[in-house]
Parts: structure tokens; C-alpha cells; sequence
């Protein structure tokens, strides 16, 4: 089954080429779709000479200006969704989602619509963060599933697979958030349309090259994005019936 990993880049120079290698070394039937938003560090120029030496297995989207991680997620998987994907993977570019997991999460999606890794399924597995984004991350999923009550130990994570059918059910039109909340609400529109999510442990290290976007915009977003889902839940839940996702997941 042809599967493609979509990776958002923004001033990720020292990072792309070195991940793209480790992920090849453990899955090296996997396209890889690059999403850069003209990263002033020549980010795309890196990306566009990768694609020019694995023609048909690595490809670049460019975008004009910086718009956010959710906004480019939604371009790069409607992009593999016009492909024949059956599988689509995403991951930070920053070598914080270790490439090696990447088997087990292809193993897990046999049996579940969405394979989310988690920071906390046993205990805190996070290396190189400092206590208050450790907290920050705690509370937020804390706050995610008191409001949402997806039952996830993580809820803001970004390493994650979709079976093709799923992301089409999500509906990508519909989808407003941008920073962190874009994670959040992409696994509620799936668990909320009653597909079968799973988690896997993983262990989360925090880049040591190049800076974090993450800023209190993002933060506020999450805060009041997640109530603003919950007022949705109806009506996501709505769109596709318990009989459709069964078919689907039969499929
Ligand atoms: N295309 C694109 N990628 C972004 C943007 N913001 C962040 N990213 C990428 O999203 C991933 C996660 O971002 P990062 O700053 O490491 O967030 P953190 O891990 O939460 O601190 C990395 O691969 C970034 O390069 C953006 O505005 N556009
Ligand atoms: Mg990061």
C-alpha cells in the first residue's frame, strides 16, 4: 500500500536533510511531501534539491508567505489526497519524532482509522524540555479532555497516521484551526465521527538545532479553539453516520 509522509518546514535548513536520511534507513518505500512556506533560511531550496535527486519519492509543495502548520497540513494532505495515497503520515521536521517509529505506526494503522503518538501513554516520555513547557503540555491534553473528553493521553501531538479513508471523512474544508489546535481538532472530527483511534508510546526530543514557532498566539488558539469545537460537536459528529464508518473501516 503506497504511503506518503507530509512534513511542514519552516526554517528547518540543518534538520530536512538529516531526517529525510533516517526516515529512508526505516521505511524506504515511503514518498515523502515537503510543505514549506518560503522558509527565509533556503529551507525549500534544500527540499527542492532532495526532490531533484529522488525523483518520484520526495516532492515539494511551496507556499508564498508563513501561514501557519495547520494551514499547511490541510495543503499537503489535500495534495496526497488527489494522489493515490492509501496512507498518509505526518511529522514535525524537526527531528523531535524519531523516523524509527515509523514501522509501528504503519503496524497499528491495520487495525485502527488513526494512530496517534503519544508523549504519555506510559508515563512522561519528553527529553530536553524545560518544566514549564512540560507543564504547559500536561495542562493543555489535561484541558483537552476535560472539555472534549477524548479519552487520549496526548491530545497536541503531531506524529501521526491516517488511513486515507478517514482524512477524507474529516473533511478538510471544514477544518479552522492553525497552531496546536489544528493537532487537537483533527483527532476530534475523526473520534467524534466514531473512527477507531489508537495511541502508541513514543518517545518526544526536543530539537536541538533551529527554533520552536510555538508562541502565545498558538496557546490562545488552543484555549479558545477547544470550546469552540465542543459548540461543534454536533454537527462534525453529524456528517458521517456509524454505518459509514464501518464500511469505511471494512473497506
Ligand atoms: N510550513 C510551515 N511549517 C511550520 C510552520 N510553523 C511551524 N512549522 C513546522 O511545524 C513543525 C513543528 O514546529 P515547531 O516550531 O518545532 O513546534 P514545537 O515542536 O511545538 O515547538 C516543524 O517541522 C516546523 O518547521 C509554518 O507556519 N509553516
Ligand atoms: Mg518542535
Amino acid at each position: 500500500m503506497q504511503a506518503v509522509v507530509v512534513i511542514p518546514t519552516y526554517n528547518e535548513r540543518e534538520n530536512l536533510e538529516p531526517l529525510v536520511e533516517k526516515l529512508w534507513h526505516h521505511a524506504s518505500e515511503l514518498h515523502v511531501l515537503i510543505v514549506d512556506d518560503n522558509s527565509p533560511d533556503g529551507t525549500g531550496r534544500i527540499a527542492d534539491e532532495l526532490s531533484r535527486k529522488n525523483p518520484g519519492k520526495l516532492f515539494v509543495l511551496h507556499r508564498q508567505n508563513k501561514d501557519g502548520l495547520g494551514r499547511a497540513y490541510v495543503e499537503g494532505f489535500k495534495h496526497a489526497l488527489q494522489k493515490d495515497y492509501e496512507i498518509i503520515l505526518q511529522m514535525d521536521a524537526d527531528l523531535s519524532h524519531d523516523p524509527s517509529y515509523l514501522p509501528l505506526f504503519l503496524e497499528q494503522l491495520r487495525h485502527a482509522s488513526l494512530v496517534l503518538g503519544s508523549r504519555y501513554l506510559h508515563g512522561i516520555s519528553v527529553v530536553n524540555w524545560d518544566f514549564k513547557r512540560l507543564m504547559l503540555s500536561k495542562m493543555a491534553t489535561k484541558y483537552v479532555r476535560l472539555i472534549t473528553r477524548m479519552p487520549f493521553t496526548d491530545t497536541t501531538g503531531g506524529f501521526k497516521c491516517w488511513r486515507r479513508e478517514t482524512l477524507e471523512a474529516v473533511g478538510l474544508e471544514a477544518v479552522f484551526s492553525n497552531g496546536y489546535l489544528f493537532q487537537i481538532e483533527m483527532t476530534f472530527r475523526a473520534y467524534k465521527k466514531g473512527f477507531k483511534v489508537v495511541e502508541i508510546p513514543i518517545i518526544f526530543i526536543e530539537r536541538n538545532l533551529g527554533r520552536s514557532k510555538m508562541s502565545w498566539a498558538v496557546i490562545w488558539e488552543a484555549i479558545w479553539g477547544v470550546l469552540r469545537l465542543k459548540l461543534k460537536s454536533r454537527s462534525i459528529k453529524g456528517s458521517v453516520t456509524q454505518r459509514d464508518v464501518e464500511l469505511l473501516e471494512h473497506r
